[in-house]
C-alpha cells in the first residue's frame, strides 16, 4: 500500500486527493520537485529543496513549511513507503480558492510528498542510445515563465514531447525563443566537441539541472573541461558524442540528432566513464532516509 503525505496527514493511495477548487489543478499555479533514492540516500536533497524554494519565491508562493520541515516530510514519506530506492514527487501548490486567477485569495499552500518509483525508457534505450529531433515548440522566454521555475505547468514541454513521439521518436530537443538550444522536455543536455564538454548556459532557457551539476563535477574530478554555454543546433550536429541528464532519466546517450549520427553513432567513450561515475557517487552519497 503506497500512502501520500498531504499538509500534516498520510492517506492512502486512493485516498490522497486535493480540492478541485485548488489552484495547482485549476492553472498549474504550483511547483514541484523530482528526487530520486539510491540504496536508502535521498540524492542532493538539499540542492533539490532549495531549488523548490526559490521556484516558489520566483511565483510569489509561500511554501508554508520551513526547509527543514520540507526534509522531515519527505524523509518520513520515504519511510513509510520503504522507500530506499525510488523517487520522491513534491509538489506545492496555491492552494484553495475561487475560480479566479487571483492567488492572493487562496488560503494556504498546500504540501504534497508521493514516494514510488518511476522508469523512463526501457533499458535498451540506456544501453543503445536514443534518437531524437528538434521540435517546433520552443522554451518560454525567460520573460514569460522563466523555464528556471520547475512549476506545475509543464504544457510547454508536453507540447514538445507530443511533436517527438508524433515523429516517432521519445525526445525532443528544445530550443528558446532565440533559437539556442535549450534542453530536452525534461532533461539537460550535454555534448563533447573536440574532446571538450559543453552544455547551454544557464541563461539558456534550460532548468538549472541537479543531475547536470552532478555530472560536471564528475567531469572536471576527470579533468575534462566542461563549458556552459550558447549551444546552437551546428555544435550538436558536429559533436563526438551527446548525452541527457535529469532525475528520472539519470544519464542516457544519444546517438543521432535529427538524423545526423553523433560521432560514430554509437554510445560514447565519455559518456560510458562518467556514467559508471555517476552510478558511484549516487550509491555513496546523499542523504540518509532516517529520522
Ligand atoms: N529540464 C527539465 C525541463 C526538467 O523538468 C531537468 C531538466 C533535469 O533536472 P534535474 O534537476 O532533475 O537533473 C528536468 C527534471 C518526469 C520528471 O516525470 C522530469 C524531471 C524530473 C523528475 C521527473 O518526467 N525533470
Amino acid at each position: 500500500m503506497a500512502y501520500v503525505y498531504i499538509d500534516g496527514k498520510f492517506y492512502d493511495k486512493e485516498h490522497a486527493k486535493i480540492s478541485v477548487f485548488d489552484h495547482g489543478f485549476l492553472y498549474g499555479d504550483g511547483v514541484f520537485e523530482g528526487i530520486r533514492a539510491y540504496s536508502g540516500m535521498l540524492f542532493r536533497l538539499t540542492e533539490h529543496i532549495d531549488r523548490l524554494f526559490d521556484s516558489a519565491k520566483v511565483i510569489a508562493l509561500a511554501p508554508g513549511v520551513s526547509k527543514k520541515e520540507m526534509e522531515e516530510i519527505i524523509i518520513k514519506t520515504c519511510i513509510k513507503n520503504n522507500i530506499r530506492d525510488g523517487y520522491v514527487r513534491l509538489i506545492i501548490t496555491r492552494g484553495v480558492g475561487d475560480l479566479g486567477l487571483n492567488p492572493y485569495l487562496c488560503k494556504k499552500a498546500s504540501v504534497v510528498c508521493i514516494a514510488d518509483r518511476i522508469s523512463l525508457y526501457p533499458q535498451e534505450d540506456y544501453n543503445n542510445g536514443l534518437k531524437i529531433i528538434t521540435v517546433a515548440t520552443h522554451r518560454n522566454f525567460n520573460e514569460s515563465l522563466n523555464p528556471r521555475v520547475k512549476s506545475l505547468n509543464y504544457l510547454n514541454n508536453i507540447m514538445a514531447k507530443i511533436e517527438a513521439i508524433q515523429s516517432g521518436v521519445k525526445e525532443a530537443l528544445m530550443l528558446n525563443p532565440l533559437g539556442y538550444v535549450a534542453e530536452c522536455t525534461g532533461d539537460n543536455l550535454f555534448i563533447v566537441r573536440k574532446g571538450k564538454i559543453y552544455t547551454p548556459s544557464a541563461h539558456s532557457g534550460a532548468l538549472d539541472g541537479i543531475t547536470a551539476a552532478a555530472v560536471t563535477e564528475l567531469a572536471v574530478k576527470r579533468g575534462y573541461e566542461v563549458e556552459a554555454t550558447l549551444m546552437s543546433r551546428f555544435d550538436i550536429w558536429t559533436a563526438e558524442e551527446c548525452w541527457l541528464t535529469g532525475t528520472a532519466a539519470e544519464m542516457i546517450p544519444v546517438i543521432s540528432v535529427d538524423s545526423r549520427p553523433i560521432g560514430d553513432g554509437k554510445v560514447g567513450p565519455i559518456f560510458k566513464q562518467l556514467l559508471e561515475d555517476f552510478k558511484q557517487l549516487t550509491e555513496t552519497t546523499g542523504t540518509p532516509i532516517a529520522l
